[in-house]
């Protein structure tokens, strides 16, 4: 049972917050348990390795990857209030049947880095949910809620309505997700720096120059292969996570749409900074297709600034 002093529950904070998003958020406090859950005997249920399809980027798909997909798409549609859902993992989007309030559409990527379940290291769920005005590709600016869940040695929602970024631990002893952090501020100056320095040889000039000066200044590299776990280090710790462009995918790799936009409103609620590599906000960029991908540099604004003035 949590030691702390104030027991606020998940279900607590959003009748408080956003309380019209309360359905939603008993479905997605379910699903949460339930990957989070699948994920520590995924070696034991044969729920490890792939599915033998691929995804529509060609990328294989894990078991549970399908397997989070499928719940969090049922699960967010059975709630009432979710009339679309944006799937990284889908083509297409897929929309409610039911004629209740669909006030809301939800973006996710159903588990990120999920190239480390088979390895029992850090992956993520990442949602947000924009308002369902009938456009489906909206500017992150006009997200209404962003988050992300952190399964590692702990479970761990990070999450905004954009008045400050907020955490809630999973007590698995009695299966509740409780209010650990409010109003959480990224430490600045933290030299830290998290990229995957294996595609050096295709890095602009800009991204080499800036990996010349951490080193210089003696930065600790830090880099998990799953951008919740990177994202949510440089969160609590400080510093700069990069994937930048390169000479063979000068668009990067992360999606804007489920993962860059949720992952920068976060950091910006938080007092960091979120850019591309010429200072443009992601968040003010209106896709032109659900899977659109783009550079991101995002952390402690000092670092930010440090690789932006490597221009
Ligand atoms: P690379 C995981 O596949 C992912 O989408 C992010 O979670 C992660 O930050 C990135 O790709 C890792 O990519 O090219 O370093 O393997």
């Amino acid at each position: 049972m949590s030691n702390k002093l104030k027991i606020i529950t998940l279900a607590e904070f959003v009748i408080d917050k956003k309380p019209d998003m309360l359905p939603i958020f008993v479905q997605l406090e379910t699903c949460l348990k339930i990957i989070s859950s699948k994920l520590r005997v995924a070696s034991l249920e044969n729920l490890t390795g792939l599915t033998g399809t691929t995804n529509v980027y060609g990328e294989e798909v894990q078991k549970l990857d399908e397997f989070a997909n499928q719940l969090l798409v049922d699960k967010m549609l059975a709630s009432g209030k979710v009339g679309v859902v944006l799937s990284e993992e889908l083509e297409n989007p897929v929309y409610s049947k039911t004629k209740l309030t669909n006030d809301y559409i939800y973006a996710m990527d159903p588990i990120d880095g999920s190239s480390n379940i088979d390895i029992a290291l850090p992956v993520g769920t990442i949602f947000s949910f924009y308002k369902n005005n009938g456009t489906l590709l909206q500017q992150g600016k006009d997200q209404v809620c962003a988050g992300y869940v952190l399964y590692s040695s702990a479970t761990v929602i990070v999450m905004t309505f954009g008045d400050g970024v907020y955490t809630f631990t999973l007590d698995s002893e009695v299966d509740c997700f409780f209010l650990t952090d409010e109003k959480l501020q990224i430490p600045n100056d933290t030299k830290i720096y998290s990229i995957n320095e294996g595609n050096y040889n295709k890095f602009f000039d800009q991204t080499k120059k800036f990996l010349t000066t951490v080193k210089d200044q003696e930065y600790k590299l830090r880099y998990v292969c799953s951008m919740v776990g990177d994202v949510h280090r440089t969160l609590l710790k400080g510093g700069i996570f990069i994937y930048p462009g390169d000479i063979k995918s000068p668009n990067g790799k992360l999606r804007l749409l489920y993962e860059i936009n949720p992952m920068a409103m976060l950091l910006t609620q938080a007092g960091g900074q979120a850019f591309l590599e010429d200072g443009t906000d992601p968040m003010a960029i209106t896709p032109t297709k659900h899977d659109q991908t783009l550079p991101i540099i995002l952390g402690s604004k000092t670092q930010v600034q440090l690789y932006l003035g490597c221009r």
